[in-house]
């Protein structure tokens, strides 16, 4: 039998569970999953290997109206997954207002590659509104199949799988069979710390948050993790501290008991809030943290 692999890039707005589908499709927690917008900051390709199949699938930061540099690095990432997809899932929530002047519509509208349209969190709707929805987007993207589902519920995952198999092109693999991530263990190890401070943290704060994994030493029994979360602002960083720094405790330890399961391991995890003004407008600092 003939070898198919190839590149399932899921894009949409922020928040409509891109990385829930993702996580859903893989069977793993790879991607952070949060209730707050632009939770996905880099895109991340999540492998799913048989004997006769390679699907890479790569979530990717949500579409948005860029105010600061890092949110422009970010609608660009999301716009590198138009160009490199062997199939396209534009994932779209029951509810969302539908704009066929969007630029990024009218680009996944003359897609080469099939389209997979999928309305998720059916399970906040009903029967009706998910018909009305489905015939809504008809009209703009004719050439796509509509195919209803719940992510969180992994309800017609399935039926998207069964889809992807049919359209994936004969090819090599691209990754060894074995792989489950293009991204390393320290990005894992930032990404759950910065998924605890999105999670019990308000309003601007966690947006103005990144994560350096400055080491990550693993011995037979151990992994020693030592991170620097940066803030733009004095005042955030006392925040993230908080009274006697008990906020930041339970930020390290939440993230600890994540890393433990996740890598199997015991973790020895240490964290230091640093500030670095502005950083989301410095090119210079998003370049070391792999924005491009
Ligand atoms: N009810 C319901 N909620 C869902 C479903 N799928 C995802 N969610 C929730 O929607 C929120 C956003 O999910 P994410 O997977 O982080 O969304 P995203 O598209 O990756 O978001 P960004 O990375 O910010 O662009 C989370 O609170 C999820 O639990 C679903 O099928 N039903
Ligand atoms: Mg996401």
């Amino acid at each position: 039998m003939e070898h198919k692999a190839g590149y399932v890039n899921i894009i949409g707005k922020p928040n409509v569970g891109k990385s829930t589908l993702m996580n859903a499709m893989v069977g793993e927690k790879l991607s952070i999953i949060t209730a707050k917008a632009q939770t996905t900051r880099h895109r991340i390709h999540g492998i799913l290997n048989a004997p006769e199949y390679q699907i890479i699938f790569s979530d990717t930061p949500g579409i948005l109206d860029p105010n600061y540099k890092l949110q422009e690095n970010m609608l660009k990432s999301a716009r590198s997954a138009l160009v490199d997809a062997d199939i396209l899932i534009y994932l779209t929530e029951i509810g969302e207002k539908i704009d066929p002047e969007n630029p990024f519509i009218q680009k996944v509208a003359k897609s080469k590659v099939p389209v997979l349209l999928v309305i998720n969190k059916i399970d906040t709707s009903n029967q009706e509104d998910v018909v009305e929805s489905m015939g809504q987007w008809n009209e703009v993207l004719p050439n796509a199949e509509k195919i209803p589902i719940s992510a969180l519920k992994k309800f017609n995952v399935q039926l998207i799988f069964n889809r992807i198999l049919e359209h994936l092109p004969v090819s090599p693999p691209y990754y060894p069979k074995d792989a489950l991530t293009d991204k390393s263990e320290r990005f894992f190890a930032g990404e759950m710390i910065r998924e605890k401070i999105l999670l019990y943290y308000k309003q601007e704060n966690p947006y103005a948050v990144e994560v350096e994994i400055e080491s990550f030493k693993e011995d037979p029994k151990l992994i020693r993790i030592f991170a620097f979360i940066y803030v733009e602002r004095e005042s955030q960083k006392g925040i993230l501290i908080g009274n006697e720094g008990k906020a930041l405790k339970k930020v390290g330890r939440e993230s600890r008991l994540d890393m433990e399961t996740f890598f199997q391991k015991k973790v020895f995890l240490e964290l230091k809030v640093k500030v670095k003004k502005d950083w989301r407008n410095n090119e210079r600092f998003m370049k070391n943290f792999g924005y491009h």
